[in-house]
């Protein structure tokens, strides 16, 4: 007995120590053959070897359940320790997010307005042929809303071709002074390395009284504005066309490349072209009712800007969101 009594003891799993329990309450085990013997017996013996019989049996069940809890136990604390989790352990891999190279440009060109006291509009991608080319000075039959340039809904809406019909509806709703930015998408049938068929634009407004908006406060504006982006470099200042701005201007900055040296980025000329600007036409003033006012405008288009200052030699990469281009701006 003392001998079964130390096995249940040193017994390690549950599976030893059912064939333990077997081996003493089983069909064929222990008690029922200690029972078997009690049916040859009589008197005074027989009582005696029952109530050993079943001091026996109570103190083998006691010691067989005492041993299963501990075995359970034990069983339970091993499988919580094999399936715990570290939660103060550092996880190396980090998938931090970042800002497209586009929008990361266009916060640090509306962080440079807003500081100089521009405030920023926002107007519908969809346009009316009046918001988009009439008022601007963009007459009927005038190139640049051919139908090769513009993507038409029909013959009165479009998707706007750029960010100036915002200019005419801040215009409509406010009275000068005016000091604005609209930053936004635009449209225009276009696909090749420099083109995409939509891109983004930050074009500025200012309209004061007449006499009190100078070509000279233009010219210091972006000049301040195009050293905060791109640095120190050299900016210039050629003459040029459009239709809702004269006299117009385009402005360069010094290559950031080859720093004027001449190199393929500039066409050897020293020089890169980054925006348009003039003093407003007079004609535009005229389609929105304003009376005795004078004004400057310029714009721009940021994707350019972000291949400049990240150097990415193909503009349709920027679109593509392949990671290995992207990763690159964490
Ligand atoms: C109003 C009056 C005048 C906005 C202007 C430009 C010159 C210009 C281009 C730069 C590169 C467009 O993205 S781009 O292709 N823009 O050169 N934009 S003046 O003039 C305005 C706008 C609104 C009412």
């Amino acid at each position: 007995m003392k001998e079964i009594e130390n096995s249940i003891a040193s017994c390690a799993s549950l599976v030893e120590l059912e064939k333990i329990r077997v081996s003493l309450f089983g069909k064929k085990g222990y008690f029922s053959g200690q029972f078997e013997e009690l049916k040859n017996l009589e008197g005074e013996a027989k009582k005696e070897f029952a109530q050993n019989l079943n001091t026996n049996k109570e103190n083998f069940l006691a010691l067989l359940s005492g041993k299963k809890s501990v075995l359970e136990e034990g069983m339970m604390e091993e499988e919580m320790r094999k399936n715990s989790v570290d939660v103060t352990l550092f996880n190396q891999e980090q998938n931090a997010g970042a800002l497209h190279p586009v929008m990361d440009t266009m916060d640090k060109i509306i962080e440079y307005f807003v500081s100089m006291n521009f405030s920023i509009e926002e107007g519908p991608l969809v346009e009316d042929d009046f918001h988009n080319f009439e008022a601007l000075n963009l007459p009927k039959h005038h190139p640049a809303r051919d139908m090769q340039d513009t993507f038409y809904f029909n013959d009165a809406m479009l998707l706007r071709t750029h960010t100036s019909p915002v200019q005419i509806r801040t215009m409509l709703q406010q009275k000068a002074p005016i000091r604005m930015i609209c930053p936004g998408a635009v449209f225009r049938r276009d696909f090749d390395i420099t083109h995409t068929p939509m891109f983004h634009q930050v074009e500025g407004l200012v309209v004061d009284k007449s006499g009190k908006v100078s070509f000279s406060n233009l010219k210091y504006i972006l000049e301040d504005f195009l050293k905060h982006m791109f640095g120190d470099v050299k900016v210039r200042f050629r003459p040029s066309f459009f239709p809702f701005t004269e006299p117009s201007a385009e402005a360069d900055i010094s290559c950031i490349f080859c720093k004027g040296e001449g190199c393929r980025v500039c066409s050897h000329t020293g020089w890169l072209e980054v925006l348009g600007c003039g003093i407003v036409d007079p004609n535009v003033f005229k389609a929105v009712g304003y009376k005795d006012v004078s004004g400057y405008a310029f714009g721009l288009g940021v994707e350019r800007f972000a291949m400049l200052l990240h150097q990415v030699p193909d503009l349709r990469a920027l679109f593509e969101g392949d990671l290995r281009l992207l990763e690159q701006f964490r």
